[in-house]
């Protein structure tokens, strides 16, 4: 499976990560969030970026003084294995983080109309065994994305979380001939899913949101206005590797299998 690993760099840390990382950060390091996505066509539409609240992260350096991320520890050793870090199979861990110490941090996200930035906000469907454990949120093309933003601005005060994090407008990014321009918020409301809960009709929506989109998409947004979706899906990736602001992240087969949990 090969991922584009997105980088979003801190801008600002909510304060519980802020206590855990204090010192730990050289002055002029940066720290990137590195969600592991399938769809970059779609970042222009980044409202947020999801962490599992109960989830292990570390923090790890990947270039001295310069440059760090924030993953799943089983996605800093994948990335150890293919030349992500400068010395091979290593790692060097800088900080643990729970999920929950990062919500509410602000990071700027590339390509996002969201220019000012993004909140990390918790999923409780994010499974810490796929991607890096980290997942950027686009709510107009991701089920996934568009129930669980729904039910943060319902219940913002039980997810500790300001409303205004997570109600935001939901940009159409691409068209398609049976769902409109905002296939997820289509599927969820056509297929009456009530919560991030319904894991299996997500899973469904999923699917058919996958293959309209890419077969029968058509960008209404961004450089590549016009274009299907099948072909500027590889030039909008090629755009963010040669800006610096992603990286191929590949999946070893097996691994979500033989990790899980
Ligand atoms: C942005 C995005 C926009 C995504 C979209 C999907 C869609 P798959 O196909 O099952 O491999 N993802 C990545 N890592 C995790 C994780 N650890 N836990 C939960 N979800 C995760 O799924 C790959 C997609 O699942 C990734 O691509 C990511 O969300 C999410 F418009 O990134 B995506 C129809 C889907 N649309």
């Amino acid at each position: 499976q090969e991922y584009t690993a997105l980088k979003l760099r801190v801008k600002e840390w909510a304060a519980p990560a802020q206590k855990k990382v204090e010192g730990l950060i050289p002055e002029g390091g940066k720290v990137y969030f590195v969600p592991a996505t399938l769809r970059p066509e779609t970042m222009y539409g980044q409202t947020c970026c999801f962490v599992g609240p109960a989830i292990d992260y570390a923090i790890y350096e990947v270039e001295k003084g310069k440059e760090y991320y924030f993953v799943s520890d089983r996605a800093a050793r994948n990335m150890a294995f293919q030349s992500i870090f400068p010395t091979w199979g290593v790692y060097p861990k800088i900080a643990d983080l729970k999920g929950s110490d990062v919500v509410g941090t602000l990071v700027h996200a590339p390509l996002s109309v969201q220019s000012d930035g993004v909140r990390i906000l918790p999923m409780e469907s994010v499974k810490a065994s796929k991607g890096t454990g980290v997942v950027t949120s686009v709510p107009s093309d991701s089920p996934d994305d568009y129930a669980t933003m729904m039910e943060l601005v319902k219940k913002a005060e039980y997810y500790g979380i300001k409303k205004e994090w997570a109600d935001l407008e939901i940009l159409p990014i691409i068209e398609t001939p049976s769902y409109g321009n905002l296939t997820a918020k289509f599927l969820v409301e056509k297929m009456k899913i009530n919560s991030p809960k319904d894991a299996k009709q997500l899973a469904e929506a999923k699917d058919l949101a996958y293959k309209e989109g890419f077969y029968k998409g058509k960008m209404i947004y961004g450089d590549f206005a016009g274009k299907s979706v099948e072909e500027a899906k590889p030039l909008v990736r090629q755009q963010l590797l040669d800006a610096g602001e992603a990286f191929a992240y590949a999946e070893p087969d097996g691994m979500v299998m033989s990790r899980s949990g």
